[in-house]
């Protein structure tokens, strides 16, 4: 008698509870559905880097911890972001659920809940450093379409009821596939107009000038085919392939159209540079290897590439760097700020503003439409992606983003080399076993590659030919394997200033991580 009046039917007290509270679920979750959907819509006409998930997401990464964020670089790679978007979506997903199901017995807790996760998105959307008075309106609108929809939902599917005749299957059916539909809807439209107005279509249209001062050709005997063949890898980095490590968790979409940088500070005349103000100055194309401090040893947070740019110290010799600078504060269009040496960008290396990789202009991961390249310094304190601003200052004076974060304030790149091939645990037969891999040490050069085998002697591997002391080179050693069984065998290199890798071993942080690479095969 009770159980027919509550829950409006015949069907057991229990079953139709569980089947109500799987409903509320449902319509929480639609109702976030429809918040990101909305939001992303918004965002899709207001700014693209404004939508919901973006800022969130953009917040949390600015916010972990650095060594959660050290570990998980390390854990995920280059994934490392795809992780986090997924980690956001299941908590915001489970608090949808959570909300859903609190709305049938209070209304307002529910909303509530939607409307501290738009709250939070506003926030966040507020305190990007690109913000503008309308980034917060993709989540102010989205936050409103989800309450709305949960209010709906919960009083037409949470009453009395709604089993029954009135507001049975069909109507619920329409309802929550409604809500789903337009959620779905105005998220791909939004998706849409975000790749439509993107910085891809105005990477489109540049067209790079031909170099005044071009890269050398690269020498002979560069990429041996049989070593290529079996693993080694090549001189060359095909921009698909190059890494990419940044902060940004969507990729700035930034127009050349709209790019400028100010380069300001301790200079006598400041400067604003358009795109087409830098392709026409006289550029430089060169070939640089760069490296990412988080690399481990034996890791491939490392590529060569053909870097077209204007050199950092003809643009600062110009405006008159003023005495007492010591620093090239950077920052990108999305906040991530560097701090790069000042001694080093104008002691004659290859530093440029870079506007073209490979032959093509910037790809969008790696900074379009132009950003910095340093030969002989990590990336963190030297190759600024989509920089807009350059501030000639003191090291006593700022600090940088990695800095902030524990690393360390100047960061030169270590002397490295690396085994490519064999892979470790392979097993090869016994006879002649080349040994190839990679060595660099950008600005001093490599002078000399050593192997052993078991700890034996060190043993001269051939160093193939490289463009210039700023890149890698590759190296290979015929071992005569006659020994069956388990073996390691380890590398190491000596920079152009006759100074040899350290064998000290350490993790990446606070200034890169060194230590030889080591492989163990098996000769059968
Ligand atoms: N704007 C911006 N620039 C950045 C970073 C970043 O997080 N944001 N990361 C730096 C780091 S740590 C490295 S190693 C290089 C990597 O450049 P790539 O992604 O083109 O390989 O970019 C540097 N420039
Ligand atoms: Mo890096």
């Amino acid at each position: 008698m009770r159980t027919a009046t509550n829950t409006g039917e015949s069907a057991p007290p229990g079953v139709a509870e569980g089947k109500r509270r799987w409903t509320g679920a449902l319509s929480g979750v639609l109702s976030a559905g429809l918040t990101f959907g909305v939001g992303q819509l918004v965002a899709g006409i207001v700014s693209p880097s404004a939508a919901p998930l973006v800022v969130v997401g953009d917040a949390v990464v600015d916010r972990v911890p650095a060594w959660l964020k050290d570990t998980a670089i390390r854990a995920f790679g280059t994934h490392d972001k795809v992780v986090l978007l997924a980690t956001i979506t299941v908590v915001v997903v489970l608090l949808a659920a959570l909300a859903g199901v609190l709305a049938r017995r209070r209304l307002a807790v529910g909303v509530g809940i939607v409307g501290l996760l738009g709250v939070v998105s506003v926030l966040a959307a507020a305190t990007r450093p690109d913000a503008t008075t309308l980034s917060p309106l993709p989540s102010v609108l989205g936050a409103a379409a989800g309450a709305y929809a949960l209010t709906v939902l919960t009083r037409r599917l949470a009453g009395p009821g709604v089993t029954g005749r009135a507001g049975g299957p069909p109507r619920r059916a329409v309802l929550l596939g409604g809500t789903a539909v337009v959620a779905a809807a105005s998220g791909g439209a939004g998706q849409l107009l975000v790749t439509t107005r993107s910085a891809e279509i105005s990477r489109d249209a540049v067209v790079l000038p031909a170099p005044a001062d071009p890269a050398p050709v690269l020498p002979a005997g560069i990429d041996p085919s049989d070593a290529i063949a079996s693993g080694l890898t090549t001189y060359a980095t095909k921009s698909a392939d190059f890494y990419r490590i940044d902060t940004a968790l969507v990729v700035p979409d930034l127009r050349a159209e709209d790019w400028s940088l100010t380069v300001h500070g301790l200079v006598d005349r400041e400067l604003t540079l358009t795109f087409d103000q830098l392709l026409a100055m006289p550029l430089r194309e060169r070939w640089i290897t760069l490296t990412c401090v988080s690399n481990e040893v034996g890791g491939d947070y490392v590529g060569t590439a053909r870097w077209l740019g204007y050199p950092l110290a003809d643009l600062l010799g110009a405006l008159r760097v003023q005495s007492g600078a010591d620093m090239l504060y950077a920052t990108s269009t999305d906040g991530f700020t560097l701090s790069a040496p000042l001694a080093e960008v104008t002691d004659g290396r290859d530093a440029m503003l870079v506007v073209g990789m490979n032959g093509q202009p910037l790809p969008r991961e790696h900074g379009f439409p132009v950003r910095m390249v340093v030969p002989g310094l990590y990336g963190y304190v030297s190759a600024c992606k989509w920089v807009t601003d350059i501030e000639v200052t003191r090291f006593t004076e700022k600090t940088a983003y990695w800095t902030d974060r524990g690393w360390a304030e100047k960061g030169p790149i270590k002397t490295a080399s690396r085994i490519d091939v064999p892979r470790s645990f392979d097993k090869v037969r016994a006879g002649r076993v080349p040994i190839a891999g990679v060595a660099w040490a950008q600005h001093r050069g490599i002078s000399a590659v050593e192997v052993r085998v078991d700890e034996g002697e060190w043993e001269r591997a051939r160093v193939l030919p490289s463009a210039s002391a700023d890149t890698w080179c590759q190296w290979v050693y015929d071992w005569d394997a006659t020994e069956k069984g388990s073996h390691t065998v380890q590398v190491r290199a000596t920079d152009g200033t006759g100074a040899p890798q350290t064998d000290v071993v350490a993790a990446p942080a606070p200034d890169g991580a060194s230590g030889y690479d080591s492989i163990t095969v098996t000769v059968q």
